[in-house]
C-alpha cells in the first residue's frame, strides 16, 4: 500500500481512536431465537415497505458469527468498537422480565472484544424499539423514559464491569423525523412529533443518570446526526423550509441536552408537553458529543408535506456518492467547527462512510477506490478541523460490514467488508486494507 493515499493526520492527537461502527437490527439477525422480542423494524420489516421485501431476520448473521469479525476487527487493527444492544433482545416485553440468552450473547460479544484489545462502545438505542412497547404509545408515551431508564439500568448491571463508554441514542433527530414526517410513514402529526422530541429527550437524561450513578469510571454521550441544512434554490421560500429543518435535525436534541434550553423557535410548540422541572432532568452532565456525519442535505419548500419541507435539488457541480450522497468533505469540516464551537464538548465522529453497490470481480477482489477517495478527503477535513483548535478525539466508519440498511435493505453497501448475503461470506473489500495501513502507520510513526 503506498503511503501516498494515506490522508494527513498530523494534527489528530496521538490518543486518537480510529473505530468501527455497526448496529444491532443491521447486522445481527436471529430475530426469532433465544427469546428475543420483536421490534419495530420486524413489524416494520413485514409490512413489504422495504426494497426488495428484505428483512434483518438473518442480516450478517452476527449473532452467530461474532466471533469471525470480531477477528475482522482485528485484522482492521481498530482501537475500538461501537455497537448496540438490541433491547428487546435483552427485555423482550420492553420491561419487566429479562431474557438471560440475550444478555449472554452480550457478554460473549463484549469478552471477545476485550480479549482481542478493543474497546467496547456501547449504543442503548439503534432504533429497533421493542414492539410490545410501541404498543403502548412507543416514545409518544412520556413513560417511555423510565422503561429506557430501566432497560438502562439492567444493561448498567450486567455490562458496566467491563464497559465503560456509553451512548444513550443513535440520532434521536433522524428517528423521530424519519419515523414520522415523511411520506409513507406520515402517520404523526407535528405535535405528537413535538411530544415525541420531548420524551426522547427525557430519556437520554435518564440514562445519562442512572449510566453516572451504577457504572464507576462511565464516559457518557448521545450520538447525534449533524448535517448541514442547505435551500437547495436561491428562493426565499427554500431558505424558510431549510432554516425549519435545520432546527428539527440539527437542535432540538443537542440544544437541551447540552445548553438547557430548546431552540428559542421551538418553544411554543415544546411548551404543551413540558412539566417542571423537565429542562434540569434532560440536560444532565455528559462526557462528549457524538457525531455522525455523511453530508449536507438540501432542502426545498413543500407546502402540503408537515413541517413544510421535501428534499430538493442538490447543486449540479457536487459529485456523488453511488447512492446519491453529496461528497462535500468541507461540509464535514465546517460541522466539526459548529459543533466545538456551540457545545465545547469533545468529539467523537462515532459514523462516517461511503454508501455503494460494490461488487467483487471474478478473482473475490472487491476494488471500493471511491471509498477510500472518499474517506480520505473527510478524514482530511477532520484533521483540517482539528488543526484549528476541533477537540476530535475519535473516528468510526460507518460500516465494519455491508449490512440492512434500513429502508434500502441489503441493496447498498457501506462496509469495509463485502458480505455474500448467499453464503454469509466475508470479504475485505480494498478500503479495509487502506484503513488497516492508515491505523498502523498512525502507530508506528
Ligand atoms: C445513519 N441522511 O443513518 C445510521 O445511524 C445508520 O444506521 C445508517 O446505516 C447509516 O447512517 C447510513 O445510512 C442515516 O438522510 C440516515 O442524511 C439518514 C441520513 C444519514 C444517516
Amino acid at each position: 500500500m503506498s503511503t501516498t493515499r494515506l490522508p494527513n493526520t498530523t494534527s489528530l492527537r496521538p490518543d486518537f481512536i480510529w473505530g468501527v461502527s455497526t448496529s444491532s437490527f443491521q447486522i445481527e439477525g436471529a430475530t426469532r431465537e433465544d427469546g428475543r422480542g420483536l421490534s419495530i423494524w420486524d413489524t416494520y420489516c413485514q409490512s413489504g415497505a422495504i426494497r426488495n421485501h428484505d428483512t434483518g431476520d438473518i442480516a450478517c448473521d452476527h449473532y452467530h458469527r461474532y466471533r469471525e469479525d470480531v477477528g475482522l476487527m482485528k485484522a482492521l487493527g481498530v482501537e475500538a468498537y461501537r455497537f448496540s444492544v438490541a433491547w428487546p433482545r435483552v427485555l423482550p416485553q420492553g420491561c419487566g422480565s429479562a431474557n438471560e440468552a440475550g444478555l449472554a450473547f452480550y457478554d460473549r460479544l463484549i469478552d471477545e472484544l476485550l480479549a482481542a484489545g478493543i474497546e467496547p462502545w456501547l449504543c442503548l438505542y439503534h432504533w429497533d424499539l421493542p414492539q410490545a412497547l410501541e404498543e403502548r404509545g412507543g416514545w409518544l408515551n412520556r413513560e417511555s423514559a423510565a422503561w429506557f431508564a430501566d432497560y438502562t439500568a439492567l444493561a448498567a448491571r450486567r455490562f458496566g464491569d467491563r464497559v465503560k463508554r456509553f451512548a444513550t441514542l443513535n440520532e434521536p433527530s433522524i428517528f423521530t423525523l424519519f419515523g414520522r414526517s415523511l411520506g409513507k410513514r406520515d402517520r404523526a402529526s407535528e405535535d405528537e412529533l413535538h411530544r415525541m422530541i420531548h420524551s426522547v429527550n427525557l430519556a437520554h437524561g435518564a440514562a445519562a443518570d442512572v449510566l453516572r450513578a451504577s457504572v464507576a469510571g462511565a464516559s457518557i454521550g448521545c450520538i447525534h446526526n449533524r448535517q448541514p441544512c442547505r435551500p437547495s434554490s436561491a428562493s426565499e421560500a427554500d431558505a424558510a423550509a431549510a432554516a425549519r429543518l435545520d432546527v428539527y435535525w440539527n437542535g432540538v436534541f443537542p440544544d437541551p441536552q447540552c445548553l438547557g434550553a430548546y431552540p428559542p423557535s421551538m418553544r411554543t410548540a415544546i411548551e404543551p408537553h413540558m412539566q417542571p422541572g423537565d429542562m434540569a432532568r434532560i440536560c444532565r452532565p455528559i462526557d462528549w458529543f457524538g457525531l455522525n456525519h455523511y453530508s449536507p442535505v438540501y432542502v426545498k419548500a413543500r407546502a402540503d408535506a408537515m413541517l413544510g419541507y421535501d428534499f430538493g435539488d442538490k447543486p449540479a457541480d457536487v459529485p456523488l456518492t453511488p447512492i446519491g450522497w453529496p461528497i462535500e468533505p468541507d461540509a464535514f469540516r465546517l460541522t466539526l467547527e459548529a459543533v466545538q464551537e456551540r457545545y465545547g464538548l469533545p468529539i467523537y465522529v462515532l459514523e462516517n462512510g461511503y454508501g455503494s453497490f460494490d461488487q467483487p470481480d471474478q478473482k473475490d477482489v472487491v476494488n471500493d477506490s471511491g471509498r477510500i477517495e472518499f474517506l480520505k478527503a473527510y478524514i482530511e477535513a477532520m484533521n483540517a478541523a482539528a488543526s484549528g483548535g476541533v477537540d476530535v478525539r475519535g473516528y468510526f466508519i460507518w460500516s465494519l460490514l455491508d449490512n440492512f440498511e434500513w429502508d434500502s435493505g441489503y441493496s447498498t453497501r457501506f462496509g469495509l467488508t463485502y458480505v455474500d448475503y448467499a453464503s454469509l461470506r466475508r470479504i475485505p473489500k480494498a478500503s479495509f486494507g487502506w484503513y488497516a495501513g492508515l491505523i498502523k502507520a498512525r502507530h508506528s510513526s
